[in-house]
């Protein structure tokens, strides 16, 4: 029946949190890409309106996720479109029994494919799947401005953006406790980036690219979002307070390290090694 896979829960979900995605700005043109590992209950429901494409390489291999399914934006299609016209702006993919390759199962209509980031995406999913049992199913990468904004402006490392992201308001510390990791610039779409970005994502749930944008990684919807909204709150923050007292300036007071060891023995945090 037309529209049925449309209708799904987790199809909704997913345009929720574009829809949701793009009022915040985080998407102009056809800027980030979101994708879901799709639970087998979920994929038996549709299965009946699965079309089976060609196998074609992914360019990388992620064995532990051979055969799943996964619902992905299209390459050059826009967030502010998804709500009206998800079975362009979107398809479902499935990988191979080796994690090399992939074939197209619905949407891409109009004779799209997968996102330019669709390596990133998936070696992302591979990481985050061993190192969670099986839990997170959510990768979203946005351009969030404040956050690409202090890639000019602090140091590119995994320490100096945590450290001062934590600072700036007390939920940090106990939403991303692991901190965030930091990448340098690299070629959109390219193996290395993918590689490095899961490098990171074995131990964090969020990759910052330098100059460029955030990837964040969730069970849900919700916590995806959330992480990524969080983060660039906090760096909307930061980019606020620097812009009164200056790049070399003092902060008259901020939340210090005994502050954050204070919040990790009363919310029994384990923080990364930063304060
Ligand atoms: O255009 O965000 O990184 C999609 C992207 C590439
Ligand atoms: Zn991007």
């Amino acid at each position: 029946m037309v529209g049925c896979v449309e209708q799904t829960p987790f199809m909704r979900a997913f345009v929720r949190m574009a829809t949701d995605s793009w009022n915040q700005g985080w998407h102009e043109r056809n800027g980030g890409n979101l994708s879901y590992r799709i639970p087998e209950d979920e994929i038996d429901s549709i299965l009946g309106q699965i079309e089976y494409g060609e196998w074609k390489p992914l360019g990388i291999t992620a064995p532990n996720v051979a055969g799943e399914f996964f619902l992905i934006t299209a390459a050059g299609s826009y967030f502010r479109n998804i709500a009206d016209d998800i079975s362009r702006c979107a398809g479902i993919i499935q990988i191979d029994g080796s994690g090399a390759s992939y074939r197209q199962c619905w949407g891409f209509a109009g004779g799209g494919h997968p996102t330019s980031e669709l390596p990133t995406h998936i070696m992302n999913h591979e990481v985050k799947k061993l190192a969670t049992c099986g839990a997170n199913r959510v990768i979203h990468h946005a351009h969030p401005a404040n956050i690409v904004a202090l890639t000019f402006v602090l140091p590119l490392t995994s320490e100096a953006f945590t450290h001062k992201l934590w600072q700036m308001i007390s939920e940090c510390a106990m939403v991303f406790p692991e901190g965030v990791g930091v990448l340098s610039w690299g070629v959109p779409g390219s193996m290395q980036l993918a590689e490095n970005s899961a490098e990171l994502m074995k131990r964090v749930n969020a990759v910052v690219w330098a100059h460029h944008g955030l990837f964040c990684a969730g069970n849900t919807f919700d916590e995806a979002f959330g992480l990524m909204h969080t983060i660039e709150k906090a760096a909307s923050i930061l980019v606020k307070v620097l812009s009164m007292v200056g790049c070399g300036g003092q902060f008259r007071q901020t939340i210090t390290d005994a502050n954050l060891h204070s919040l990790a023995d009363a919310y029994n945090l384990e923080l990364a090694d930063f304060a």
